[in-house]
């Protein structure tokens, strides 16, 4: 017998897959929402007569852009860039800007669409848009890189502002990116004004954004603990990646009193079975955030530890997994490698990193699932804060900041309870998605055909 709920799914999937043929990480981050909030879309009249998912779905607009700069040696190079401006029914366009060599327009839709859910879980008054180019900062010279941000500035200027759209870091976007962006905005412009976010404290930067999606990946996993009577403190973590997220994911770990075993880097993970320690954490701080350098440092400066190259982290038996690197990370396979190695939680500290038949194994084990989307908002809702304080021309104390963080956690957990309840507890998934569809939803309803 037919099911109309997977029907419903199926017809809007493929209508979506017709018209944006080869985007498949754009496809799985709609299907997973789609899952979600169908049955609150066949329930109610008015997001089908105003054709609500439709509309959500496409982005309002998509700026792509060629970005020539030079070389050091005075070669010419170009590349390509893009930001696309997907909600703005609840506030300004906001979200990150990727470079790395493996962006495509799918890869941006997919965030873009996710930064809509996420903006409007932190409850702050934020749209969703995501950019980035397909420029590989690895091996290129502080100065190749300013001349690229100034390149990029140069055009997307024009699109952004910050009643307008206000970008930040993401996947090789850092301080010194975000700098060098800000410096030539500013200079193209001649205003000061919060236009980025995760800008340095002596210009308008927020204490506490560089470590805010971190930390707030873990407040909402020790969150999911204690709303089951238990918490992170004595558990065994694996976290993957070694960049911005991960690095203060394990930092707050460890001071909630986890034993954190792995890292990773694109080219392995290390395994650390006596636990990374706060002295051995500021020896990958150093060697991440300064010298740029690999995690495989990490197995020839520490004895005990081992370097595995070309693998991710997955097969180490772990009580709490948090995925820190990229999109599609955890395979189902990897998934249920986890599962079966007996992990309780799993909270995304990197956009999308599960891919969507590993979620349902999640969300099917009944274990602690907390969806990026959810768990990772902590690094934009503090970028909110930062446009807060900018336009009151304030600095707040780094434990103002984090107070507010750990409320946003709390509450975006909170919404996930709410709307999330199942017979095994409380599915994350269905939380997250349909507490960041309704807000959005009825604000579009508001506004008319527009
Ligand atoms: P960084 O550039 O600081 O670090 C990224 C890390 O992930 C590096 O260790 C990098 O290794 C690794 N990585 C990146 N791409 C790949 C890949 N294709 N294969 C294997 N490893 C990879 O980025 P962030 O820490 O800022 O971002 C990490 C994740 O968190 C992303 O999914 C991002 O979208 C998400 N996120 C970031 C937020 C932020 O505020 N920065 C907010 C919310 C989510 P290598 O150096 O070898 O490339
Ligand atoms: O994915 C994300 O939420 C980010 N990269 C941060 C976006 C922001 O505007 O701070």
């Amino acid at each position: 017998m037919s099911n109309p709920l997977a029907t419903a799914v199926e017809d809007f999937m493929t209508g979506l897959i017709n018209r944006n043929p080869a985007e498949y990480e754009f496809h799985q981050a709609v299907r997973e929402v789609v899952q979600s909030v169908m049955p609150l879309v066949l329930d109610r009249q008015a997001y089908r007569d105003a054709q609500i998912l439709e509309r959500m779905t496409e982005p309002d607009r998509i700026i792509i852009f060629r970005v020539t700069w030079e070389t050091d040696d005075g070669r010419i190079r170009a590349n390509r860039a893009w930001r696309v401006q997907f909600n703005n029914s609840i506030g300004p366009y906001k979200g990150g800007l990727r470079f790395h060599p493996s962006v495509t327009q799918s890869i941006l839709k997919f965030l873009g669409f996710e930064q809509v859910f996420k903006n409007s879980l932190t409850s702050l008054p934020m749209g969703g848009a995501k950019g980035g180019a397909n420029f590989n900062p690895k091996g290129k010279s502080d100065r190749e890189v300013m001349r690229f941000c100034q390149s990029l500035m140069t055009e997307l200027h024009r699109h952004i502002g910050k009643d307008t759209d206000i970008p930040a870091g993401d996947i090789g976007v850092g301080a010194r990116e975000i700098s060098y962006l800000f410096g030539q905005f500013k200079r193209l412009e001649n205003v000061f004004t919060g236009v980025l976010t995760g800008k340095g404290l002596e210009f308008g930067g927020s204490l506490l954004r560089k470590e805010a999606t971190g930390y707030g990946c873990v407040y909402f996993c020790e969150n999911m603990f204690q709303h089951r009577g238990d918490s992170i403190a004595g558990k065994t973590v694996s976290v993957s990646g070694s960049g911005n997220v991960a690095l203060y994911a394990v930092e707050k770990a460890i001071e909630l009193g986890a034993k954190v075993v792995t890292l990773s880097d694109s080219g392995g993970f290390i395994h650390d079975p006596d636990g990374i320690n706060a002295d051995k954490l500021a020896f990958v701080k150093e060697l991440k955030e300064v010298r740029r350098g690999r995690i495989s440092a990490y197995a020839d400066q520490f004895s005990g530890a081992t370097f595995h190259p070309d693998q991710r982290p997955w097969a180490v038996p772990v009580e709490v997994a948090l995925p820190c690197a990229t999109q599609n990370e955890i395979s189902e396979a990897e998934a249920r490698t986890l599962l079966a190695n007996g992990v309780i939680c799993v909270s995304e500290g990197a956009n999308m990193p599960t891919e969507l038949a590993g979620v349902h194994a999640f969300v099917d084990a009944g274990i602690l699932y907390g969806p990026g989307k959810a768990a990772n908002a902590g690094g934009v809702a503090v970028s909110g804060l930062e446009q807060s304080q900018n336009s009151a021309r304030l600095s707040w104390s780094r434990e103002e900041v984090d107070e507010r963080l750990q409320r946003i956690m709390a509450s975006i957990h909170q919404r996930c309870v709410t709307h999330g309840s199942s017979q095994h507890g409380v599915d994350y998934v269905k939380g997250s998605n349909i507490g960041g569809f309704i807000k959005v939803a009825d604000a579009m309803l508001a506004h008319g055909a527009v």
